[in-house]
């Protein structure tokens, strides 16, 4: 008896001073392993007479379901202890002022989409955003790309898995569904602009498969082409930061716009980097067009009283422009010593009166 008692009490202490997890695992199976004291007790019942073992037998058992009950609650309360003391030195002060060697950088990326928004916001554009998954509806069919358009090639767009009903969802191949979803909600005047990533599969030296776009929409009774010429010549002027661009505008073809044009500006390649504003090349930018009056209709408008115009750039190729960095495919590389070299100061926000980029 008093042997039971001194195990138990020996036991319980142990469990108690035990000072982590490992520790505490080396005492259990010490004591309740196979080869452990309180196994050893039990396997001692087989030596003695049955009353015996019956009222032997049960103490024994108590003091194990105990001691089982002691080792779980001590395990529960150095799990607690250790976590405590892991939040406690991996504690973070957000107060702190950065370390300029440690702080991060802002993307050419978004670096170059700040600075579009300014111009844009000072214009008076809204900014407008939605979902990268959309419905095959506002991606195409909304604006006249019909089903037998090579645009809705399973090769050109990533698809979901279709839905029992036929249905499917798809990554957007523009930001164009964003003006969709707009007109749908809004009655004119629109006035937005619509950044955000899109998706196409495209992959090689000069395409990404996911890369980022910046649209524009304008709808209201009189908006025209003059408009339209006169917000991209001052968007490239303010972006490029000089006194004039010389731009040209090339007919062209776009299922939502009739017309269409493509926009080029006035470049010189000549040397190693191309300067803008002068030479005798051109580098296309953007297109643009007068909103097709189909899509007008499909979006909720009446194309009788309702017109306007729209235009959509991709936003990498003119970070890599502005900022000289020659490599697409290192935009999405994640290299810290990349961003180190082409990243922008994290405080010095883009406004028109600050300068843009300076
Ligand atoms: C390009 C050309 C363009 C649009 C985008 C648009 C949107 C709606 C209606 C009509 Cl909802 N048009 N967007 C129009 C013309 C050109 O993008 O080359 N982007 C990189």
């Amino acid at each position: 008896m008093q042997n039971l008692e001194t195990t138990e009490r020996d036991a319980l202490t142990r469990i108690d001073a035990a000072l982590d997890e490992g520790a505490l695992e080396a005492i259990r199976i010490e004591l309740l392993g196979k080869k452990g004291s309180i196994s050893e007790l039990l396997k001692g019942l087989g030596a003695l007479s049955p009353d015996e073992r019956k009222t032997f037998g049960a103490q024994v058992n108590a003091m194990r379901d105990r001691v089982s009950a002691r080792l779980a609650d001590r395990k529960t309360q150095l799990g607690d202890m250790a976590m405590e003391a892991r939040l406690a030195s991996e504690r973070v002060d957000v107060t702190l002022s950065p370390r300029p060697e440690l702080s991060g950088r802002i993307h050419p990326v978004s670096q170059i989409l700040d600075e579009a928004i300014a111009i844009f916001a000072d214009m008076g554009f809204s900014i407008a955003e939605g979902p990268d998954i959309e419905l095959d509806d506002y991606n195409f069919t909304r604006l006249n790309i019909p089903p037998e358009h090579p645009a809705r090639q399973m090769h050109d767009t990533f698809y979901l898995k279709p839905k029992p009903d036929g249905s499917r969802h798809l990554l957007r191949t523009h930001t164009s569904p964003v003006q969709v979803r707009t007109m749908l909600a809004q009655k004119p005047p629109i006035r937005i602009i619509v950044p955000g990533r899109v998706y196409r599969m495209d992959s090689d030296q000069t395409h990404t498969p996911m890369f980022h776009q910046i649209e524009g929409l304008v709808i209201d009774e009189s908006a025209h082409m003059g408009h339209l010429k006169w917000i991209l010549e001052e968007f490239c002027r303010a972006l490029f930061e000089v006194p004039k661009v010389e731009m040209r505008l090339r007919p062209s073809h776009f299922p939502f716009t009739e017309p269409s044009a493509e926009v080029d500006i006035r470049c010189d390649r000549s040397g190693a980097e191309i300067k803008l504003g002068q030479g005798n090349d051109w580098l296309e930018i953007l297109g643009c067009g007068m909103v097709h009056p189909k899509v007008i209709e499909m979006c909720g408008h009446d194309p009788a009283k309702y017109q306007g115009f729209a235009w959509g750039m991709g936003l990498d190729r003119l970070a890599m422009l502005k900022y000289g960095a020659p490599d697409l495919r290192a935009f999405f590389d994640a290299d810290i010593r990349w961003l180190k070299h082409y990243g922008f100061a994290a405080l010095d926000v883009p406004s028109l009166a600050g300068g843009l980029s300076r």
